[in-house]
């Protein structure tokens, strides 16, 4: 008797070795949505100012989370949510876009996968992550949605697992393999995003699924042996409450010793920490926390005592749906993340995409213990060309210094600043918990003691036109401590009043005096990713000039606080163009 495909694959994933593609029932659909990688010239309009040059993005329609990437024989596969039709609009059903790459910074377009092909997809297939099983079988967990809008947990695996460019997925017939039931208390409208599944030495495969009950935020915790047949877990693994709906939640361990290498997902003992993040649905923030797995009980224990909305973010400005992997090649915790538009859904529509990708960052636990540090792969750095490289130098009170000779639409720049304790530094009021809001009303013009100094980027000739990233330092009245703040100013990035121009801001943990203050600012067009400390603080904005756009983009250092400042090093490139499809 013919055995069914899943059959088999239990039976193979618990005695040994797998025959993928051998008695397999046919379910792959043919592709009959628009490949993301064919370009209706029509609906795309010449005059594209806000398409990136080294940040990923199809070459149109709607792109949202990043979805199951791996590495997988040499190769770097991303997924992503994709709406095939409707232009740069989120409406329609969602399918999985997919490219590859072998550097994370150039990729190709392959085939869409995980088009509706049964019921438990038929109206969509939702985020989701790759594990690698049996050490050599990359199996995907994502979230369908049936008929029914209900969302269930679905399993494929590779028709062709020869194939390093994995094009072609098969659902297994026993979809859904998790699903709400009105014994499990599940709500089938807040049941996804399945994280990467980790193994114990029970030889339990575990895996998390975004959820909530109410305003209780919830990391449901499903168990198997075998991949295909999963339990529920009495308790989550984790949750808090007045938090609400938790999408796309991530769970890796990070090393403690402070090195910037990564561990595999299923890694415990003493010589690890654990990070739990969620992707805040109500706030549209990406929180996380440190802290210990108990793994005799199955339970999150953040060092912090909570996971909620004042909770450590990867990036105080846009960056939403994150998820990461673990790169067994060059032993490192790679960091993606869904950066959407701040413009309206009319001109996303009339540009014909919405949605890119920040740049991967490699992510570690910093030598404290209490944050991770973010730094964009180093990969990135082989677009960088012709640097421009300015003089140690002062960087007077109420100035500007313009970086010449680079394309400053596309660019990578590296500034750090020396500053000395002085008499006229502002006070902090310890009622400025706020630090986004103190940064929407101390902005770039308003002059301080020590700040704001920074770099206007996307700048207009005239600056009519800037989105200004800068610190602005204070002291406590009681301790004399400095306090750093960070912001990110898209109030003056635009002469086009309809985009969000939301001022971002966080505090950064320095002492500004003794450790200096540094930034390295991506700019591409229209997004400016900023790092503070060499990781320590990340601010992401999406912005749309009218005026600074291609060669007529200028770059600015500026001080318009009160006290001089010392610039110890700039460096400014232009980046060259990657293969960003
Ligand atoms: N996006 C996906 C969901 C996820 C949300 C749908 C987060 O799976 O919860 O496109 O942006």
């Amino acid at each position: 008797m013919a055995l069914c495909y899943s059959t088999k694959l239990v039976i193979l994933l618990l005695g040994g070795s797998l025959l993928l593609g051998y008695g397999v029932i046919e379910l792959q659909a043919s592709h009959h949505v628009q490949n993301a990688t064919t370009l209706d010239q029509s609906l795309i309009s010449a005059d594209q100012p806000y398409r990136t040059a080294y940040h990923f993005q199809p070459v149109q329609n709607w792109m949202n989370d990043p979805c199951g990437p791996v590495i997988y024989k040499g190769i770097y596969h991303l997924f992503y949510q994709y709406n095939p039709i409707g232009n740069g609009s989120p409406d329609g059903p969602r399918v999985w876009g997919h490219s590859t790459s072998f550097d994370m910074v150039n990729w190709s377009p392959q085939p869409l996968i995980l088009e509706p092909q049964m019921v438990s997809n038929m109206n969509g297939s939702y985020s989701g992550s790759i594990t690698i099983i049996q050490g050599y079988i990359p199996a995907i967990l994502f979230t369908g949605i049936t008929p029914q809008n209900e969302q269930v947990q679905d399993l494929a695996f590779p028709k062709d697992i020869s194939d390093p460019y994995l094009k072609e997925w098969v659902l297994v017939p026993e979809n859904p393999v998790m699903s709400p039931t009105l014994e499990n208390n599940i709500n089938a409208s807040s049941f996804r995003d399945p994280t990467t599944a980790w193994r114990l030495s029970d030889g339990n495969w575990r895996v998390l699924i975004g959820s909530k009950i109410d305003r209780l935020g919830l990391a449901l915790l499903f168990r198997s042996m075998d991949f295909i047949n999963w339990v529920q877990a009495d308790e989550p693994l984790y949750s808090y409450d007045q938090t609400g709906m938790w999408e796309c939640p991530d769970f890796f361990p990070v090393y403690i010793n402070g090195f910037p290498i990564g561990v595999d997902t299923s890694a415990i003992g003493p010589t690890v920490k654990h990070v739990l993040k969620v992707s805040l649905d109500d706030t549209k923030r990406d929180i996380y926390a440190i802290g210990t797995y108990d793994t005799t009980k199955d339970a999150y224990i953040p060092d912090a005592g909570f996971l909620n909305d004042s909770s450590l973010r990867y990036d105080y400005g846009k960056y939403y749906a994150s998820k990461t992997f673990y790169d067994n090649l060059k032993m490192q915790r790679i960091l993606l993340s869904w950066i959407n538009e701040s413009s309206t859904v009319e001109d996303d529509i009339k540009k014909g995409w919405s949605g890119i990708h920040a740049i991967p960052r490699r992510v570690w636990l910093d030598k404290s213990r209490k944050q991770l540090i973010q730094w964009p792969i180093a990969e990135i750095e082989r677009l960088r060309v012709n640097p421009v490289i300015l003089p140690t130098q002062v960087i007077k009170g109420g100035s500007t210094i313009e970086i010449p000779r680079i394309t400053a639409a596309q660019a990578d720049v590296e500034i750090s600043f020396r500053v000395r304790d002085m008499p006229i530094i502002e006070r902090f009021d310890a009622s400025w918990t706020n630090p986004q809001l103190l940064c929407s009303q101390k902005g770039p013009t308003v002059s301080g003691g020590l700040g704001p100094f920074g770099l206007l980027t996307l700048a207009s000739t005239g600056l009519e036109e800037y989105t200004a990233v800068f610190f602005r330092i204070f002291k406590a009245y009681d301790t004399n401590k400095f306090i750093v703040l960070m912001c990110s100013d898209q109030s003056r990035s635009s002469l086009n009043p309809t985009p969000d121009k939301t001022t971002y801001g966080t505090f950064v943990n320095v002492d500004p005096i003794r450790e200096g203050l540094s930034l390295r600012v991506l700019i591409d067009h229209s997004i400016v990713e900023s790092f503070a400390n060499k990781g320590k603080n990340v601010i992401t904005a999406r912005v749309y000039p009218t005026l600074a756009i291609y060669d007529k983009t200028r770059l600015y250092a500026f001080n318009y606080g009160v006290n001089n400042v010392d610039i110890t090093w700039l460096t400014a490139w232009s980046m060259r163009k990657a293969n960003i499809a």
